[in-house]
């Protein structure tokens, strides 16, 4: 059976990394059985997760491994979508992953009190057999890389204003387009709600105080929407919160 390999679970989401909370949320919806392997990102191939193993194989990359999932089982849960709605679930799903999730690493590493709930959460899901003192280290060592990349993509040159303007611009552009539909396309949920969830997911309900999750709550169907995937696909999280 194909293995996941991803972060641990927190917070009671399905991760706290959105690429491997879309790629575990797009398996349950495609009913691709799976099963989680531990954390290790020593054997990731791109030296990120999620990655999955399968006959012996690893292979990394959430995007990609959508496309190949879909060619291997023969599933495409975008298979009723018309070429425009495949135009606008691609440009969605790109404006979450390469732009809303830079404002997402912003507030979590760039806020002194988001910054001590980071440091927690990842004492906790590390491995308890490594001293406390080894866990702060790669805690220190992960914030260290990832403030180095905000700066580097541009995110992390704007101010704590500026990230909340863009990132609510993404959330509205969401919301807006959603509307009153249960998923984005209607009545089915398709890869673009897989991602939608796997980020306001990390907004809605994590533990991380931010314009962004002010706004997300103020948005009825947003907060709907991620109730309604986790319901269905996620049952055991709705189960833990009820
Ligand atoms: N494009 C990748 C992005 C994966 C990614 O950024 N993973 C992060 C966790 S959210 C990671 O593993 N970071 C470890 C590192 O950068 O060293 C995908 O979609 O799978």
């Amino acid at each position: 059976m194909l293995k996941l390999y991803q972060m641990p679970r927190a917070w009671g989401i399905p991760n706290i990394s959105p690429p491997c909370a879309k790629l575990e949320t797009w398996l349950r919806i495609s009913e691709i059985p799976y099963e989680l392997g531990p954390f290790d990102i020593s054997r990731a191939p791109k030296g990120k997760v999620p990655f999955i193993e399968d006959n012996e194989a690893l292979t990394g990359d959430a995007t990609l491994l959508l496309e190949q999932l879909k060619a291997q089982y023969g599933v495409d849960p975008d298979r009723q979508l018309s070429p425009a709605e495949h135009g606008i679930g691609l440009a969605f799903r790109r404006m979450l992953k390469e732009d809303f999730y830079w404002s997402l690493v912003y507030f979590r590493w760039r806020d002194a009190q988001n910054l001590q709930v980071m440091r927690d959460t990842f004492l906790g899901i590390l491995p308890s057999f490594l001293p406390e003192e080894v866990r702060l280290q790669i805690v220190e060592g992960a914030k260290g890389n990832l403030l180095n990349q905000l700066q580097n993509q541009g995110m992390g040159r704007h101010t704590p204003q500026e990230v909340a303007l863009l990132g609510i611009a993404d959330l509205a552009a969401v919301s807006d387009f959603l509307a009153d539909k249960p998923y984005f396309f209607g009545d089915r949920p398709t890869t673009t709600d897989a991602t939608v969830f796997a980020a306001l997911s990390n907004v809605i309900d994590a533990p991380i105080a931010s314009p962004l999750k002010e706004f997300a709550l103020s948005r009825a169907n947003l907060v709907a929407h991620t109730l309604r995937i986790e319901q269905r696909y996620f049952p055991e999280l709705a189960a833990e919160k009820a």
